[in-house]
């Protein structure tokens, strides 16, 4: 060992001193030559001197040229997962509409997303925490207005809109509510909806972020829009101060921000007025705004007009449709395996009261599991071959001997359980220990089937030995009822 290491070191200098010498010799020789170069253009006509030195000028240009383009740094581009076609999300809601899923407020989104489009009118959604200035810095942007409602409900209604103008474009400003004013996931929703929605995103603040406030703006970023850092209140600040902070706010979100300003939103003013005779006098008064700073900023972005930002606000509400159409279609497909494997539970507990099975041996019905696998793995659209049924049926057996004295015990505890069931017969217990089998094995498939995309044969074993041993009331209760009621209507 330490000899083949020491003579793989030795290898390593001498390949190293190669490199080094040929380097060296390199570099002498292209000395020389430029030397040489150097001497036969002195002994040219001047004319041809000029020519030569500006012939190797122009190459050496043209190369560092090259290398710029090659290796200067890319501008940042926030990454953007490629949207769907409108067509395509329009026709994913009809499907889900024509299976009664609730699908009104994405019919809606899309309506508001159109409206917007064709109204021509740059969305503007403020963020920001309470206090920051977001009311005040609205109404300085869109003095009188008093807000506008749209199409949409429900919680967006806490966003509310407000519409102003610079030179020809309208502007519609939306005050979207801080961490502070609507509570936890509620507000989460609101302002990533409303962040979607716009063209711009504006993220107002009075002094250096806070953790929380830095962390927004950074999820603000994920959503690829122009999105402009504004620090309010600079009347409060001294100037030293102030290009401090904003030297800072600079540098530290440079790559984050597509802008940064510095305004003073105004906002109202209490002061109380002491007399002589001890009356005192509150007055309520506006201080004076100055936000050019960010007119300046917004005034650019309306002047590439928002058909300019139409195209990523379209594919980032698309997005967001598609992704809650698709979970729509999961909790459909959900309840529709729930509602199958119920179906089969039933003809187990039926099948197994109907036979008279002394002894206990618990044999599962074939037909049955197969049926039971097959109308799964149809229901989430995954291809399995009867064969890998069969053999899956096979091992499935294998784990209910193994596993039948459980099963059973569970089966007698739901019937201890349930008073009505212990006089109704040693069938009974069978029963109820087949809709345990049933409903465990149904379970486990449509769990492999909905995460693997597969019928897992490995997966799907161990989620059934863990479901089999599953004891827990509700479940016994809805079994028992399936043997029960079957009792009932025969009687
Ligand atoms: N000194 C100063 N106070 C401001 C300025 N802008 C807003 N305010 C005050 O900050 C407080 C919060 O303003 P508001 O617009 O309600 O903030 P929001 O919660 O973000 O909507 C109010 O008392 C405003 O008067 C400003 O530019 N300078
Ligand atoms: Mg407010």
């Amino acid at each position: 060992m330490a000899n083949s290491s020491r003579s793989l070191r030795l290898i390593l200098t001498a390949v190293l001193a190669l490199v080094l010498a040929a380097a060296l010799w390199a570099t002498i020789a292209t000395l020389r030559s430029g030397i040489a170069l150097w001497q036969e253009l002195h002994d040219l006509p001047v004319w041809l001197q000029y020519a030569a030195s500006g012939l190797i000028a122009a190459v050496v240009l043209g190369f560092a040229w090259l290398t710029w383009r090659l290796l200067r740094p890319r501008p940042r581009k926030p990454v953007v997962a490629k949207a769907p076609e409108r067509a395509e999300v329009q026709a994913r809601l009809d499907v889900l509409a024509q299976q009664r899923a609730d699908t009104e407020e994405l019919q809606s989104e899309l309506a508001e997303l159109d409206r917007r489009a064709r109204s021509e009118q740059l969305y503007v959604a403020v963020f920001g925490e309470i206090s920051a200035g977001k009311s005040s810095l609205i109404r300085a942007l869109a003095a009188g207005a008093a807000p506008t409602s749209d199409v949409l409900g429900g919680t967006t209604r806490a966003v509310a809109h407000y519409a102003g103008h610079i030179g020809e474009v309208e502007l519609i400003y939306a005050d979207v509510p801080g961490t502070h004013e609507v509570s936890g996931k509620t507000r989460e929703a609101v302002a990533r909806d409303e962040a979607l929605r716009a063209h711009v995103v504006l993220y107002v603040c009075a002094g250096d972020l806070t953790r929380d406030q830095d962390a927004e703006l950074h999820w603000l970023r994920g959503f690829g829009k122009p999105l402009v850092l504004v620090l309010n209140k600079a009347d409060q600040l001294f100037a030293a101060e102030r290009l401090a902070l904003t030297a800072a706010l600079r540098q530290k979100y440079r790559d984050v921000t597509d802008a940064q300003v510095v305004v003073s939103a105004g906002g109202t003013q209490t002061i109380e007025r002491h007399f002589a005779d001890g009356r005192v006098e509150t007055l309520t008064r506006e201080r004076t705004a100055d936000v050019g700073a960010l007119i300046e900023v917004l005034a650019r972005q309306a002047h590439s007009g928002a058909a300019a930002f139409e195209p990523a606000r379209e594919a980032a509400v698309l997005s967001r449709v598609d992704a809650r159409a698709a979970e729509l279609e999961a909790s459909l497909r959900e309840h529709e395996a729930e509602a199958v494997v119920a179906k089969y539970t039933k003809r187990a507990v039926v099948g197994a009261l109907a036979a008279v099975m002394p002894g206990s041996d618990l044999v599962i019905q074939a037909v049955l599991a197969t049926g039971l696998v097959r109308e799964l793995s149809k229901l989430y659209d995954v291809p399995v071959r009867d064969i890998d049924i069969d053999a899956f049926v096979a091992q499935v057996k294998l784990s209910v001997r193994t596993s039948a004295s459980l099963v059973l015990a569970i089966a007698g505890n739901a019937a201890k359980a349930f008073p009505g069931l212990g006089t109704l017969g040693g069938g009974m217990l069978h029963a109820i220990a087949y809709g345990l089998i049933f409903d465990s094995l149904g379970r486990a498939v449509a769990l492999t089937l909905r995460e693997r995309h597969a019928l897992d044969r490995d997966a799907a074993a161990s989620a059934l030995s863990r479901l089999l041993a599953d004891t827990s009331a509700e479940r016994l209760s809805r079994i028992a009822q399936y043997a029960l009621g079957n009792e009932n209507e025969k009687s």
